[in-house]
C-alpha cells in the first residue's frame, strides 16, 4: 500500500468529472487500499479518487474514532437515489483545501446505491455525518468542492489565498 500525494486547490484536476468504473478487479482494489492509506495518513474521514489524481468514480470513508477498530468503506460508482427534504448543517473541511473550514447545509438523509469492494451492488440509507460525508465525496466525483456551497465572497477569498500559496511554492 502506498500513500499518494494529495491534489490541492486550485489545481484544475479537482474540477474534472470522474468516469464510471467498468471493472472491479485487483488493480481497482489496490487503488482503494492506496486511497484508504492516504486518507488515514492525512488524516481524514473520506477521500475521492480524484484527490490523488485518478478521475474514476470511487471514494472511501472511515468514520471510526481514534483508538476504535477501523471501519473502512469503499463506494464504487455511487449514486444518490433519494435525498430528504430536511437539511442539516455541518462544519466541513477538505483534504484538498487544508486548514479551511466552513458550515455547509445539505440534505440530512440520502440513499446511495453503489458497488462494494467486491463489485457487489449495495445500497445504504445514510444520515448524520455519513450522509454529509457521502455527499461531500460524491460532489468530488462531479468536480464540485464544498466551497461551491458557501457564499461567493468566502469562496473567492479561499481560492485567492490558495492561488497565492501555490504561486509562492512553484519554482
Ligand atoms: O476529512 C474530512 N472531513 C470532513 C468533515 C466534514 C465534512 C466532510 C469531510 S470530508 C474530509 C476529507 C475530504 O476532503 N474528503 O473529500
Ligand atoms: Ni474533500
Amino acid at each position: 500500500m502506498t500513500i499518494k500525494p494529495l491534489i490541492i486547490l486550485p489545481d484544475p484536476v479537482l474540477r474534472q468529472v470522474s468516469k464510471p468504473i467498468e471493472r472491479v478487479d485487483a488493480d481497482l482494489q489496490r487503488l482503494s487500499d492506496d486511497m484508504l492509506e492516504t486518507m488515514y495518513d492525512a488524516p481524514g474521514i473520506g477521500l475521492a479518487a480524484i484527490q490523488i489524481g485518478v478521475p474514476r468514480r470511487m471514494l472511501v470513508i472511515d468514520l471510526s474514532k481514534e483508538g476504535e477498530e477501523k471501519q473502512p468503506l469503499v463506494f464504487i460508482n455511487p449514486e444518490i437515489v433519494s435525498s430528504s427534504e430536511d437539511r442539516s448543517v455541518y462544519e466541513e473541511g477538505c483534504l484538498s483545501i487544508p486548514d479551511y473550514y466552513a458550515e455547509v447545509e445539505r440534505p440530512a438523509k440520502v440513499t446511495v446505491k453503489y458497488l462494494d469492494r467486491e463489485g457487489k451492488e449495495q445500497s445504504v440509507e445514510a444520515d448524520g455525518l455519513l450522509a454529509t460525508c457521502l455527499q461531500h465525496e460524491i460532489d468530488h466525483l462531479n468536480g464540485v468542492l464544498f466551497i461551491d456551497h458557501i457564499s461567493r465572497l468566502k469562496r473567492e477569498m479561499v481560492i485567492k489565498k490558495f492561488t497565492k500559496a501555490a504561486k509562492s511554492k512553484a519554482l
